[in-house]
């Protein structure tokens, strides 16, 4: 049974307590901690898990096999950096930082301590959508990867949420996918400006859309809209030399009359990537039973941030922008 810690228990953290307390075999969540005690008490009195007095507390308990942090990004590298002290595996929301220098840090702490400790909660990856066309790229069912074509879309956004943020916290999840799938990395970022939208709030460039280069000369489209009145949507087309792999959102039923026809769109991210969660937490209990982290890496974590903070320096400039990373450490080959 692995003994799992989890910090900050918002919304994404109340989620993955209710899955590892519910649904993940192997596991029980151990102790809670969040700044709002009040909402961390009344979490931890319903699941018969005990209050953390702080983020080291729970980290430094030795009750605690692993650590979830799901409090926001810009806690992540100090806290990831702890576990790493600790020698606790860690399951970090993303992003792992919100600057590339911070991920570089837990990158090097990792390095030093010689093995991984450290798994990026980019759910997508686990999501039966995205396998399936990750499947058809790797067996070669549709040739050579050329373009590919991405949708995220949110209902609306939150009054804090930012324009850098549609890069740095939305499509950080396309920028993963896509490196991903196209198994490369991203070496320049162009944004272009687009007409907004007039019922996104007057501080936000919204939609916004960003083309991402590969070295391999694969272009991907990235059009984040986070204020589209009708629902969830994320939509993945791979288009390769000999053919289209894509997802869609997962049907859940359809009405057909008066000559129409019509489908639920999912209301946000936790319904629509509610199993990909479940499977990433299983994933990461099954590998910690066999004392390995497998999942999407602190390489993967920075390679993420650095491409994000090129879409936030390519807005800002209005010009395509290159993105530099550090030679890829042999722990993460
Ligand atoms: P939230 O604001 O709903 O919850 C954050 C919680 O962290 C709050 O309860 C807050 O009190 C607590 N907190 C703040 N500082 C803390 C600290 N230093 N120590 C402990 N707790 C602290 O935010 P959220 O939507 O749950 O997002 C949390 C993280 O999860 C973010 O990094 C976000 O990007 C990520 N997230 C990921 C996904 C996904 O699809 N993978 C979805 C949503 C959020
Ligand atoms: C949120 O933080 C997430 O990670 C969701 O998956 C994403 O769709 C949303 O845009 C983000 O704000």
């Amino acid at each position: 049974m692995i003994n799992v810690g989890i910090i900050g228990t918002g919304a994404i953290g109340t989620n993955h307590l209710r899955w590892l307390s519910t649904r993940v075999s192997g596991a029980r969540v151990a102790v809670l901690f969040d700044v709002d005690a009040k909402r961390a008490a009344a979490l931890a009195e319903g699941s018969g898990t005990t209050l953390g007095a702080s983020a080291k507390d729970v980290i430094e308990n030795p009750a605690v096999d692993a650590v979830l942090i799901a409090s926001p990004g810009d806690t992540h590298a100090e806290l990831t950096l702890a576990c790493i002290r600790a020698s606790k595996p860690v399951l970090c929301e993303k992003p792992l930082a919100p600057t590339s220098d911070e991920c570089r840090k837990v990158l090097e702490a990792e390095v030093a301590h010689g093995s991984r400790l450290t798994q990026v909660g980019f759910m997508r990856r686990y999501d039966a959508g995205y396998r399936t066309v990750k499947q058809a790229i790797d067996a070669g069912s549709i040739g050579e990867v050329l373009v590919v074509h991405c949708v995220h879309r949110n209902v609306s956004s939150v009054p804090s949420y930012t324009s850098d943020m549609s890069f740095t916290d939305s499509a950080i999840h396309e920028i993963d996918t896509a490196r991903w799938l196209v198994a490369d990395e991203i070496v320049a970022t162009t944004v272009i400006g687009v007409r907004r939208s007039s019922l996104a709030p007057s501080h936000l460039r919204d939609p916004q859309l960003v083309l991402l280069e590969f070295r391999s000369g694969v272009v991907v489209e990235v059009e984040i809209f986070v204020n589209c009145q009708y629902g969830y949507d994320v939509r993945c087309e791979v288009v390769g030399s000999t053919g289209v792999a894509s997802l869609d959102n997962p049907t859940t039923g359809a009405l057909t009359r008066s000559g129409a026809r019509s489908e639920p769109v999912p209301a946000d991210w936790q319904v629509r990537f509610g199993d990909a969660y479940l499977v990433e937490l299983q994933d990461w209990i099954n590998g910690l039973e066999k004392g390995a982290v497998r999942g999407p890496s602190a390489w993967d974590g920075y390679a993420a941030t650095a491409v994000a903070e090129s879409c936030v320096a390519s807005l800002r400039s209005g010009l395509k922008t290159t993105v530099s990373l550090i030679e890829r450490p042999a722990l993460y080959a």
